[in-house]
């Protein structure tokens, strides 16, 4: 099934010059770039995306990093586009992700780990809506 995604090249990756490589990783398996747009993540839009963590230790560690600069903001289609970005991502914490995968070849550690990818077609029309409008 023809799904939407949202995805975010975070601030980390954006300062060391890994938007290319990356944006290069998602064409090359056939996914759809729909839109791109460079800019910085509002306290709100980063409060309304990780509202699921809100509580939770690593919480104000984790919004303070995500509006610290500026990231790639991407809406990508393509057949089954959630999951399929989410094996092109990897785990979470870079340091179990395979060889490979995004944060496997460029994250450094579980806070600076490169990307952020819808975990489910609900929460992408979610994401999508708080970060596009
Ligand atoms: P995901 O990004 O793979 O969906 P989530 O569990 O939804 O992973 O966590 C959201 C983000 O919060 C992660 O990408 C990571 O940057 C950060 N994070 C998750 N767990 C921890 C933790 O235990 N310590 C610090 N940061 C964490
Ligand atoms: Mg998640």
């Amino acid at each position: 099934m023809i799904q939407n995604t949202y995805v975010m090249i975070k601030p980390d990756a954006v300062a060391r010059g890994l938007i290319g490589r990356i944006v290069g990783r998602v064409e090359a398996v056939g996914l759809t770039i729909e839109r791109m747009e460079l800019s910085m993540v509002t306290a709100e839009q980063a409060a309304a995306n990780y509202a699921e963590h809100e509580g939770k230790g690593f919480y104000a560690g984790l919004v303070e990093y995500i509006t610290s600069g500026p990231v790639v903001k991407l809406q990508i289609s393509g057949e089954e586009a959630v999951p399929v970005m989410r094996k092109l991502m990897g785990a979470t914490n870079p340091k179990d992700a395979a060889p490979g995968t995004i944060r496997g070849d460029f994250g450094l550690s579980l806070d600076a780990n490169i990307i952020h990818g819808s975990d489910s077609p609900e929460s992408a029309v979610r994401e999508l809506a708080i970060f596009f409008g």
